[in-house]
């Protein structure tokens, strides 16, 4: 594996609306995040990923883009881009967007004008088909429910193919023209000083065509796009044409949201001259999927996690780097998943903060994170913004769940739990806004916040703190970004322990239960890197882990 310039870093996602208002209408904006650089910085952090801020109509939160070489005038223009590029620069800090184009808004330009012309030049940077009564092209399902084909407007014969909302038409890759506009696109922002991308749903660029249909599997005659996905051939040449076209020129960092590789395409994807720098490892977060939908989605125990991400370290293993992360904005927070219901505490969450982050990879962090913010309890359906939620709880109750047991499922995996504006304080609306905030603000902002953790040593913030400091420490930077992970005690229950070997030799264990657990340490420590309690209690060379406790030694 090659070296890379960006390997050593720690990156931090912000989802702009909800990240940060300096002009207090209710919506994060791009002087909010430049407000907050020096604590980013502070945080030990040099990557940031922000979510969509080009001009949108919003159906979903940004990811349907009407202008990409512009700003949403609500997040601010493009000189406050250019000043949080320069802001960024003076603090040795990289700024990457997000790519969105396996999909553009309906109110793009090139749709409209699709819409206005459909056999003209435009027709062909979409999927446009003829529409015949009672008949459609295929039956897959859009991941936001329904049928992907919708009646083009202004011409009742044809229909237009959106795997995603019907606001976000699919671009045709297929069609060179396209694929140009893409890279002209990229090399843009590039050019203006971004440091790269994350990009985002990008294994649905290729279809398998001609269109057909798959196994029907949901009451609604649809079929999941995933049987297509596993269908379509050729993602690859798409790829690496975007790759040498744009990222390796640029020496640019690029993160991939990729879903269903095959193991034996990852040198491909993330190898040293793979399509993308990076990929996030979603193992976690897709256990326990259904076909069915979020209501029948089995919940993930400490073991099940431990399998999932030392089966990933294991497949990637000298390949490239994953990505790794244990929420995003379009999953529950991580604390409320991956700990077991009850057990939620300071202890657990610095414990759930130290297995992932010492792992091999690119460590992410998602804004709120770092202070252990939590899931929204929701009342009722109406309290939610996001469509896939909406869909999911239609979904719920199609299967035959009552209102109140469909919102309890969709609950429990909303992409809003994460959208929740960040608790910086304990004023009023949590110090992220003086208007109403657009989506609301969880009511334990009082006692969770940036202010009340900042200073203290035994936060979780202060311990998110150390842990970037220790992955930068020159004395062990080499082992962590760059050592063997080994697993340790693999199939001992409620256990997670790892080795991480280099110039050095650490061990990383983790208590994943309330319960004490004794642990036989292979060889006797030299020093306590982390440690999440105040002391470790150690008898005849084995280690006596209190209730969720980690620590991080040096053998
Ligand atoms: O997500 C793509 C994706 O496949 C899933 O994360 C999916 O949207 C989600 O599970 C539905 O609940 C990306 C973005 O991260 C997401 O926010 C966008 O909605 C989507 O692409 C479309 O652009
Ligand atoms: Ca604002």
């Amino acid at each position: 594996m090659n070296r890379k310039w960006w390997q050593d870093k720690v990156a931090y996602q912000i989802y702009p609306k909800s990240f940060n208002d300096s002009n207090n209408d209710g919506i994060g904006d791009i002087p909010g995040i430049i407000e907050k650089l020096d604590y980013l910085k502070n945080l030990g952090v040099d990557i940031v990923w922000i979510s969509p801020c080009y001009p949108s109509p919003f159906a979903d939160q940004g990811y349907d883009i009407s202008d990409y070489y512009n700003i949403h005038p609500v997040f601010g223009t493009l000189e406050d881009m250019d000043r949080l590029l320069a802001e960024a620069k003076k603090r040795n800090m990289y700024i990457i967007l997000d790519l969105v184009v396996n999909h553009c808004s309906d109110e793009h330009e090139w749709f409209k004008k699709a819409c206005q012309d459909p056999d003209g030049k435009y027709g062909n940077f979409f999927y446009i088909e003829d529409r015949k009564e009672g008949e459609l092209p295929c039956n897959w399902r859009s991941y936001f429910g329904g049928s992907v084909w919708e009646p083009l407007p202004g011409h009742p014969d044809k229909q237009y193919l959106h795997v995603f909302h019907k606001k976000q038409p699919d671009l045709n890759w297929e069609n060179p023209e396209v694929r140009e506009e893409v890279y002209k696109n990229i090399n843009w922002w590039l050019d203006r000083g971004v440091s790269g991308f994350r990009i985002d749903a990008i294994i649905n660029i290729k279809k398998k065509l001609p269109f057909k249909d798959y196994p029907v599997d949901r009451s609604d005659g649809l079929s999941s796009i995933r049987y297509m996905l596993e269908d379509a051939e050729g993602v690859g040449e798409f790829l690496s044409e975007m790759r040498d076209r744009t990222f390796a020129p640029h020496n640019a960092f690029s993160v991939g949201e990729v879903f269903n590789e095959k193991d034996d395409e990852l040198p491909d994807f993330i190898g040293d001259n793979g399509y993308f720098s990076s990929m996030f490892d979603f193992s976690t977060e897709v256990f326990g999927g259904s076909d069915k939908g979020w209501y029948d989605q089995a919940p993930i125990t400490p073991d099940d996690y431990k399998k999932c991400c030392f089966n990933s370290q294991k497949r990637v293993s000298n390949v490239g780097f994953l990505s790794n992360i244990i929420e995003n904005h379009d999953e529950p927070r991580g604390v409320c998943r991956y700990i077991p219901e009850g057990d939620l505490s300071l202890h657990s969450k610095k414990l759930l903060a130290t297995v992932y982050f010492m792992l091999k990879g690119l460590p992410f962090i998602y804004q709120g994170q770092e202070i252990g913010m939590e899931n929204l309890s929701f009342q009722s359906i109406d309290q939610i913004d996001d469509v896939s939620t909406i869909d999911q709880y239609h979904v719920a109750l199609d299967a035959g769940f009552s209102e109140k047991e469909a919102l309890a499922c969709v609950s429990r995996y909303s992409r809003d739990n994460a959208r929740t504006p960040v608790q910086w304080d304990s004023s009023v609306n949590a110090g992220f806004s003086e208007g109403t905030p657009w989506l609301p603000v969880n009511p334990n902002y009082t006692e969770i916040n940036v202010a009340s953790q900042i200073n203290v040593p035994e936060s979780l913030l202060s311990y998110y703190k150390k842990l970037i400091a220790l992955r930068k420490d020159p004395v062990y930077k080499e082992t962590i970004v760059y050592g063997e992970l080994i697993p340790y005690l693999e199939d001992r229950h409620n256990l997670m322990a790892y080795y991480r070997k280099g110039e050095k030799t650490l061990l990383v264990l983790g208590n994943f239960q309330k319960e004490t657990q004794t642990v036989k340490l292979p060889a006797t420590y030299k020093k306590i890197l982390l440690n999440n309690y105040a002391e470790l209690r150690v008898i005849d060379g084995s280690v006596i882990l209190d209730d969720y406790q980690a620590v991080i030694l040096e053998l």
